[in-house]
């Protein structure tokens, strides 16, 4: 393990912690996951899709039951708006699951249509700090630690408004915000790069995300989503970087192809999900001591909602299972011998090793189902709520 980069930085690989576990693993499910989405172009509904966020945290606790990996949801806030929290977090407790994250949503109302915590019109600041502040009221009741913010703020052309002054607009409105954030409680701020603005986005990196959480104080940390970068970014450095910075506060997995995709994660590129793990674990985001929060945020465009959530969290699994494997010792060694070969090939040694049968196996260990994809489907539930589920509205992506 190597030293410290600095007496101020955390401890790289805390070295005299018990090393993480597979049992270590926690994913939380974004409630959204479960209403319909689509593309600018179609929603295709789907039967049985959930009516409220009551029916959204059934069909999570669907996902937590038959892997044992999901035991928390995140809410989004007004979609999961509802009178009663603590009845919401009773009824998620009767299900088996907790509440976690909070989202705010500053992305499809009127009044922040040129922007929201980073508008210029004091007025419009006001009223998007509001909203995060009804957030924070909402976690107290939920139970919930985090409060993440994306914003849509950006520009689409050259010379529409002034970059810089935006910036310290934000740095405000973060600032008023975080005051009011409980000693249990954090401020996750997420960046990306473009979408719905095409010019200049407020927060489009990871840079700016940790220049300004950095201001606040200890705790207001980065959020990573994995579909938010350029084609050919190195995600895996970036999250050694806030790892080592100790300002990795959450990931938001999925895959994209070709922008914010919101695929199931690991289905584009499971090597690029492995190396993302090796630096987590390598970096303590994985085990006891670390505060990370690993979330999914995904949409089902055109399969079914439930398996989508559960082929998510067994890839997360599967790849969080091979690089626990990686032999850190032999890697050590090849790395300070500048055995580029041998080194490359541990690593990759682990990438290929097929887990499956020891995670089927590590389930039955646990009275779970050795293939939770196949005991879900042959459970009759996606039957049973596209027969109970009829009437009302579906929820969707937004509502
Ligand atoms: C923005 C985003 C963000 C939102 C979610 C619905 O693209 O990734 O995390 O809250 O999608
Ligand atoms: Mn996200
Ligand atoms: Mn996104």
């Amino acid at each position: 393990m190597t030293a410290p980069a600095s007496p101020d930085l955390p401890a790289a690989g805390l070295p005299d912690r018990r090393p993480a576990t597979l049992d270590d693993l926690a994913i939380e499910l974004p409630s959204w996951a479960f209403g319909n989405s689509g593309t600018r172009f179609r929603v295709w509904p789907s039967p049985g899709t959930p009516r409220t966020v009551q029916e959204k945290l059934a069909d999570a606790a669907q996902v937590h039951r038959y892997t044992g990996l999901a035991p928390t949801v995140a809410l989004h806030i007004p979609w999961d708006a509802v009178e009663d929290y603590a009845g919401l977090r009773r009824h998620a407790d009767d299900l088996g699951v907790g509440l976690g994250t909070v989202n705010s949503n500053t992305f499809q109302a009127e009044t922040f249509k040129f922007g929201s915590l980073a508008s210029r019109d004091a007025a419009v600041r006001r009223v998007a700090v509001d909203h995060h502040l009804e957030c924070l009221a909402i976690m107290a009741e939920t139970g919930s630690r985090d409060l993440k913010i994306w914003l849509a703020d950006g520009t689409n052309y050259p010379g529409q408004d002034d970059i810089r002054a935006r910036q310290d607009a934000l740095a405000e409105s973060l600032a008023e915000l975080y005051a009011q954030v409980g000693d249990d409680q954090r401020l996750v701020l997420e960046y990306k790069f473009f979408e719905p603005a095409f010019y200049h986005t407020d927060v489009p990196d990871w840079g700016t995300a940790y220049a300004q959480v950095t201001a606040l104080g200890e705790r207001a940390v980065v959020c990573l989503d994995t579909g938010h970068h350029a084609p050919g970014t190195n995600i895996e450095f970036i999250v050694a970087q806030l790892l080592r910075l100790g300002r990795l506060g959450s990931f938001d997995f999925n895959s994209r192809f070709y922008a914010d995709d919101d695929l199931i994660v690991g289905a584009a590129d499971p090597f690029q999900l492995f190396r993302i793990l090796v630096e987590v674990v390598r970096g303590g985001g994985l085990g006891p001591g670390s505060d990370v929060a690993l979330m999914l945020d995904q949409c089902h465009n055109v399969e079914d909602k439930v398996p989508g959530q559960i082929r998510s969290v067994l890839n997360v699994q599967e790849m969080t299972a091979r690089a626990l494997l990686l032999d850190r010792e032999a890697l050590a060694a090849a790395q300070a011998a500048n055995d580029v070969l041998g080194a490359h090939g541990v690593f990759m040694d682990a990438f290929y090793t097929d887990v499956r049968p020891a995670l089927a196996a590590w389930r039955e260990e646990r009275g779970l189902p050795a293939d939770p994809m196949a005991a879900f489907l042959a459970s009759g539930y996606l039957a049973r709520i596209a027969e109970d589920r009829v009437g009302g509205t579906q929820a969707g992506w937004g509502a």
